[in-house]
């Protein structure tokens, strides 16, 4: 599935798109057991959390980012902007209000854990090299019709980071269709290449505020992005340190996609002061086992 060619473009370029990763069917099975998890969500209103990429934004809702920092182990919501009225109910079906679910569908929903941990994705790893791959964290993303939101230009080491850098990598399956109408992927290809610019850190115990960033995202313009649209069933394979984004999503077709992280975890420090830390109940788990 991953030639040597298509492996050296993704060390090269920092993102690679294998289309047919998954099949129709497989994308059907993941779909049908993430309605499941949304159809038994009950999130108290206190703790309802509308997701942002704005830095601004993310630092304000100090309320609810306990939820967040805490989601590593367990199966969280987090809900798109404006889905709320000012009494807290939702003013649209719950299966059309949620940005995503995060953070560890790979070891708590039995489907998702197995593709996580499938032939296919060690395939993959072991066609880059990696020796003691660990996986990290995992997410499933809506991109709901009309409103799901932009994803703001970033690096996934900004939130993910490790010593010395280069040891993570994110694998994003579409679940649908992936267009520029419906909010596909753009990257800025090479940028991996010249280390991160911005760090998102957690607290020490006890301290205020929860979370910070130190440094700045560069401003990009938008005409150094790629688009990388995908089938559903596609791959896009994403270096830890390149620069991507995701549009809004301007069309009435959903953009689901299911996502994870693995970390090479030979000779790599993993930072304490990474928001998500492995937790007893979690550790991250090793994917050759
Ligand atoms: O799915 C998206 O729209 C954005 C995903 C992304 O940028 C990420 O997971 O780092």
């Amino acid at each position: 599935m991953l030639t040597d060619q298509v492996a050296a473009e993704f060390w090269n370029v920092g993102y690679v798109a294998i289309e047919g990763f998954l099949t129709v069917e497989e994308c059907d099975s993941l779909r049908e057991q993430i309605a499941k998890v949304v159809d038994d969500m009950d999130v108290p209103k206190h703790l309802q959390t509308e997701f942002s990429t704005d830095e601004s934004e993310q630092l304000k809702t100090q309320g609810s980012t306990d939820y967040f920092l805490t989601s590593g182990d367990k199966i969280r919501f987090f809900f798109e902007k404006g889905v709320f009225d000012s009494k807290g109910d939702l003013l649209v079906p719950k299966e059309k209000s949620l940005n995503k679910i995060g953070h560890a569908l790979h070891a708590l929903e039995p489907t998702f854990k197995n593709l996580t941990c499938s032939p296919k994705v060690k395939e993959v790893t072991q066609k880059l090299d990696l020796q003691e791959p660990v996986i990290v964290q995992s997410m499933y993303i809506f991109k709901q019709p009309r409103i799901g939101g932009e994803v703001t230009p970033h690096q996934d080491a900004t939130f993910l980071y490790t010593e010395p850098l280069g040891r993570i990598m994110g694998f994003w399956i579409a679940m649908e269709d992936a267009t520029e109408n419906n909010g596909c992927l753009w990257f800025i290809p090479g940028s991996h290449k010249a280390g991160i610019s911005r760090r998102m850190l957690r607290a020490p115990k006890g301290e205020y505020p929860l979370l910070k960033f130190i440094g700045q995202e560069h401003n990009y313009s938008d005409d150094e992005f790629i688009s990388a649209p995908v089938k559903k069933g596609g791959l896009i394979l994403i270096h830890g340190e390149v620069v991507h984004k995701s549009g809004s999503n301007t069309s009435d077709q959903s953009r689901h996609a299911y996502t994870f992280h693995i970390m090479e975890s030979k000779d790599t420090k993993w930072s304490e002061e990474n928001w998500l830390q492995p937790t007893p109940e979690l550790p991250f788990p090793l994917l050759y086992t």
